[in-house]
């Protein structure tokens, strides 16, 4: 009830007078005391680095959420639209260093500790991040937030509390290994639990239909389990001002014990149904691919989208206002298909709880949520079988059946015909009848988008062109962009310091400002300074590489890196084959335009692809070969770095001097890491794929190294039937290259260890690698040419960062803001 209540302004103030949480060196140093002393009953003596990390967090946190609170009456206030962001997975990243960044009490809290004889850098350290998602998906979802709170921006982030995030990936003689994330196995304490915030979820039986004594169609499911998610609020700042949540659900059981059973003595039994209920979010499904025909991603899925759109709905009418009106106040953004499934359960919300008409209803639910598709790959877009479906979610499926009925009948009504109505239809009839999630999200929303230019025109002639037609104003683009302030600003200091002190700090809020480094471009001085930092920056990623893999890199090397999930797509094995030539010619004594080189990879392989695991192997089996051939061991040097995440992405792009962005193009829908990159002044050597394409727009094509074929190309490829084998007959550096493979040179003798890989490229090649091969040489040889000359490396670096400023993700929200949500933002100034 107290809840209902409206926050009035005096109320804040007078919690503010209780006591003061400044953020001047001395407060910060007493509240970080106070925490460690009455939170975890220790004094600093004998606080060990968690009880430390903790304390600050925890002092930390008390500012943070004074700003949420402080934006919440103030959308309230204003009876702001608000944006609920609905995605199965988040990857913020550690949250101390971001917080501190956004409180601008870096340098204070950094002061204060010192005086306690503590270092921040070190505190920093003990943070284990929260890894609740895959990879780029999943990292764009927590940028997005940022921005969201930066802007002012009226937010939720809906999504899952896995209690085991991705796997920690572990190297053992070549091969990835998993280990379980323990993430809260120390606590989380930037979480906070809502027991009051949660919601009844039901799962499986049947439905029973009727007319009532008013002539009403009703319709009641009768579930065969039901349990419950409790909401856990983490607290996401904005820079300087203003702060949104992330509520994650966890699923819990509904009683903690089943007392019918308990009284009769059967403890264990009692105990299990609680259990049972609480598996459903333990552990992120590892795929970042295809996950259909899981039964419990399915039902994690549905868990999560009718938490949010039942506590939505609460909201909504807790703040007076009409449910008819739901779409005038909530937009819901749909993080790609995984909570699709929302289109049928707000249906059912609507019109089987809240008994609302099905006209009425279907007009609120197809002018809320808006859709973000992220791949074009076949494999990768859901369907789920019309058979599990039905049997999880019975209700959903009459509702999705009925859906499409009214579907069908509207291209009846414009003489659509049967194949095209078949095309475009929610169920799949060709194979084991299943639902198509991409059409039931493009049918139930009001804007469709997909993430770079590229992928959202592609969208609309090859995968979604039959929606395209019918409802061209229904398709947009916002391309993808980066949290600037965490992926420039906390992770590269060095280089913050020196472009603020050249151009001022205006950039952490606005990241076009980055333009005014142009003019400096040919200064030699400053190109001095900057590759200095560059440097300074290698270091740290040198040591931080020996450390975790014993290898060790002279930071003088050109640092060429290639992180991302490891996937066929990616081509990580396009560079083993770069890499592999350089390693032949080199033992040829043919050493022309070859500078020293550190080859740099890391990526989580999902744990069931066998190739992607493959490919990690022969990393590190060309590594073992080139490490250690006293020939070449000071001109190439490869590196695995183990257990790619957020934290360590923080240390890899600052220090990287070569971005490699290789996918075949037509696959990548974006990427994000490719923005990283450039921000932190590496090129990037990259085909036409993706936002690729729009970052060499940006930067001038003389600032990036394009190789490959276009989209249209490859097709052309494909459609007059590719035949690998041809290049490897007619070029003889790319057969001795590929022939190496199976050489059992790089396999203690086995020949056997690699003839998937050399098979898959010779056969069949589905990504291209050979007829792309030639073309990414002769731009390597060109790439260490430049790098010979370090004035034009440097330009070229500078370069890269002044035109960079499209791909902050502010730029992005407020693309969302203006062309899709309709939503102004409301900065609550200080
Ligand atoms: C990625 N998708 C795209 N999916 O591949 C990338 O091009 C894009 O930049 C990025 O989204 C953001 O738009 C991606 O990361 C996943 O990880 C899913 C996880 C759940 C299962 C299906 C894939």
């Amino acid at each position: 009830k107290r809840e209902n209540k409206k926050l009035e302004k005096h109320f804040l103030s007078q919690i503010e007078n209780t006591e003061k949480i400044g953020f001047s060196k001395e407060e910060i140093k007493a509240s970080f005391l106070k925490k460690l002393f009455y939170n975890l009953g220790r004094v600093p003596q004998v606080a060990t680095e968690n009880d430390l990390y903790k304390a600050l967090a925890l002092t930390v946190r008390d500012r943070a959420f004074r700003q949420f609170v402080r934006s919440t009456a103030e959308f309230a206030q204003k009876d702001a639209r608000a944006v609920a962001y609905l995605s199965a997975e988040y990857l913020p990243g550690p949250h101390l260093g971001k917080n501190l960044l956004n409180l601008e009490i870096t340098d204070e809290t950094r002061e204060a500790l010192k005086e306690l004889d503590l270092d921040l850098d070190e505190i920093l350290r003990e943070e284990v991040e929260p890894g609740l998602g895959n990879g780029g998906l999943g990292r764009l979802a927590s940028c997005y937030m940022d921005s969201m709170a930066t802007l002012g921006v009226p937010a939720i982030g809906y999504g899952i509390r896995y209690e085991f995030g991705i796997f920690n990936q572990n190297i053992k003689n070549g091969w990835q290994s998993e280990e379980t994330d323990l993430w809260l196995h120390y606590g989380n304490p930037w979480e906070v639990v809502r027991p009051e915030i949660a919601y009844e979820i039901k799962f499986g039986g049947r439905t029973e239909h009727w007319v009532d004594e008013n002539d009403k169609y009703q319709v009641e499911w009768i579930p065969d389990s039901e349990l419950k998610g409790t909401a856990y609020d983490t607290p996401i700042l904005g820079y300087q001002s203003n702060g949104i949540i992330m509520r994650l659900w966890k699923a819990e059981a509904i009683e903690s014990f089943d007392f019918s059973v308990y009284n009769v003595g059967d403890y264990y039994k009692a105990v299990e149904k609680k259990m049972r209920s609480e598996n459903l979010t333990k552990v992120l499904y590892p795929n970042d691919e295809n996950l259909s025909g899981k039964e419990l991603r399915l039902k994690q899925q549905y868990f999560f989208v009718s938490c949010s759109l039942q506590d939505i709905i609460r909201l909504q009418l807790m703040q007076g206002r009409k449910l008819e009106d739901l779409h005038k106040k909530f937009t819901i953004q749909l993080n790609d298909t995984h909570p699709s499934i929302a289109v049928a359960e707000l249906m059912r919300l609507l019109v089987d709880e809240h008994q609302m008409e099905w006209v009425d209803a279907w007009n609120i639910t197809k002018n809320t949520f808006a859709y973000t598709n992220h791949t074009l790959l076949p494999e990768a877009l859901e369907r789920w079988s019309v058979g599990l479906l039905g049997r999880l979610l019975p209700r959903h499926l009459e509702i999705i059946y009925e859906i499409n009925n009214r579907f069908l009948n509207e291209l009846k009504e414009r003489n659509y015909n049967g194949e095209q109505m078949a095309r475009m239809s929610l169920i799949d009839e060709s194979g084991e009848t299943s639902v198509r999630m991409a059409h039931l999200a493009t049918v139930g929303s009001y804007k469709v988008n997909g993430v770079s230019a590229l992928h959202s025109g592609l969208l609309k002639k090859q995968v979604l062109n039959d929606f395209a037609d019918l409802w061209p104003e229904k398709f947009t683009n916002v391309t993808n962009g980066v949290d600037h302030r965490r992926f420039l600003g906390v992770s590269n200091p060095r280089l913050s310091e020196l472009i603020s002190k050249k151009i001022g700090k205006h950039w952490l809020t606005d990241l076009m400002q980055l333009h005014q480094l142009e003019k400096f471009s040919d200064d030699k001085t400053f190109q001095k300074k900057w590759m200095e930092i560059k440097l300074q920056n290698k270091k740290e990623l040198a040591a931080h590489m020996e450390e975790r893999t014993g290898i060790s890199v002279d930071p003088k090397m050109l640092f060429d890196v290639h992180v991302k999930r490891i996937h066929e797509y990616k081509r990580q094995h396009l560079k083993v084959l770069h890499i592999l030539s350089l390693y032949k010619r080199l033992k040829n004594g043919d050493d022309k335009n070859i500078v020293p080189t550190a080859f740099i990879f890391g990526g989580k392989a999902a744990p069931g692809y066998f190739m992607a695991k493959l490919i990690i192997k022969l990393i590190n089996s060309v590594g073992d070969l080139v490490n250690n051939d006293e020939q070449v061991k000071d001109r190439l040097k490869v590196v695995f770095l183990p257990n790619f995440n957020v934290k360590q992405a923080q240390v890899v792009y600052p220090a990287a001097d070569l971005s490699e962005q290789i996918s075949l193009a037509g696959k990548e829908a974006s990427g994000t890491g490719n923005m990283k990159f450039a921000l932190n002044g590496a090129l990037t050597v990259g085909t036409l794929d993706g936002a690729n394409v729009e970052i060499r727009e940006e930067v001038g094509d003389e600032n990036f190294f394009l190789f490959g074929q276009s989209t249209e190309e490859v097709q052309k490829t494909r459609a007059e039937g590719y035949r690998p084998y041809k290049y490897y007959e007619q070029n003889e550096e790319l057969r001795e290259v590929l022939d190496l493979l199976i050489s059992g040179e790089l396999s203690d003798g086995d020949k056997e260890l690699f003839r998937p890989l050399y098979n898959n490229l010779l056969q069949q090649d589905p990504y291209q690698l050979l007829k792309d091969y030639q073309s990414y040489i002769d731009k390597q040889e060109e790439i260490h040419k430049v790098w010979s000359k370090p004035g034009e490396w440097a330009k070229k670096s500078i370069l890269n960062v002044a035109n960079i400023g499209k791909f902050s993700s502010d730029r992005s929200i407020k693309d969302y803001c203006t062309t899709i949500w309709k939503i102004d933002p409301v900065r609550v100034e200080d």
